[in-house]
């Protein structure tokens, strides 16, 4: 009897623990609906290109990817690369979900809707609407490769990042508004060389370089860890082992 209860309470648990494990867990999520228009969103800052502009970033509700405010950036000509930031706590293993969407108003530009970042500016996955009018990403330290995909001024696309810090590769896919696919690529290196790539605590937008200008657009920026597919088939055999060893137990108490 005293067996048995064990058992119940052993396989609540296991049970439990796969139900937490299945359970993604966010990090940020920023729709920007809160945020004071004309405002800085709460939890981000400027941390480059300011040059005497008083205004470069804020909350509009110009247009917006989904519902009715996101958050607006104005590279000025002439000015220092705009960068904005958001940080959380350092995340140095797991795997990780990074989704959003962004548009911006020029074709050629060269701006980097949002990637995640660690110390020293170390790069985890980088992808821009490039200057050459194509979606190009980071494949190894600065190691930049077109898609081979355009992009559209004034579009809204839907990214999604996936980040595994075990393998320490990384993944994405681009989709317009109807759903249809843009470009993908998968088994990508990080961006920056490794001695720096242990951890990462920000997430960065950033802007055009040297003296160029470009306006872009941010909504639905979100940051998850979701369970492994390692983690959750062992838990599951655990669960079912159990499970299993209970039904036998039982049939031959019934026997005899
Ligand atoms: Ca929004």
């Amino acid at each position: 009897m005293l067996c048995r209860r064990f058992l119940g309470c052993l396989i609540v648990v296991l049970w439990a623990l796969v139900a937490n494990s299945t359970a993604d867990a966010e990090i940020v999520n920023f729709t920007f609906e809160g945020d004071t228009v004309g405002s800085m969103p709460t939890g981000w800052s400027e941390t480059s290109g300011y040059d005497g502009h008083s205004v470069t970033a804020y909350v509009t509700t110009t247009t917006a990817g989904a519902g009715a405010q996101c958050f607006y950036m104005d590279d000025w000509a002439g000015a220092s690369q705009l960068s904005l930031r958001t940080s959380f706590a350092s995340q140095s293993s797991g795997l990780f979900q990074l989704t959003g969407m962004a548009r911006v108003e020029q074709d050629d530009v060269g701006l980097n809707p949002f990637g995640l970042l660690g110390y020293a500016n170390s790069r985890f996955n980088n992808l821009k609407f490039s200057s050459d009018g194509t979606f190009r990403y980071e494949n190894g330290h600065s190691n930049w490769v077109s898609t081979g995909a355009t992009y559209e001024p004034g579009e809204w696309y839907d990214f999604l990042f996936v980040i595994d810090m075990e393998t320490r590769r990384w993944s994405f896919e681009i989709e317009d508004q109807l759903g249809n696919p843009v470009c993908s690529a998968t088994d990508l290196q990080f961006g920056s060389s490794s001695i720096y790539t242990g951890l990462f605590y920000e997430i960065r937008s950033y802007g055009v370089g040297g003296s160029g200008a470009g306006q872009w657009y941010i909504d639905n920026i979100e940051l998850k860890q979701v369970p492994e597919p390692s983690t959750l088939a062992l838990l599951a055999t655990a669960v079912a082992s159990l499970l299993f060893m209970a039904w036998r137990r039982r049939r031959r108490v019934g026997v005899v």
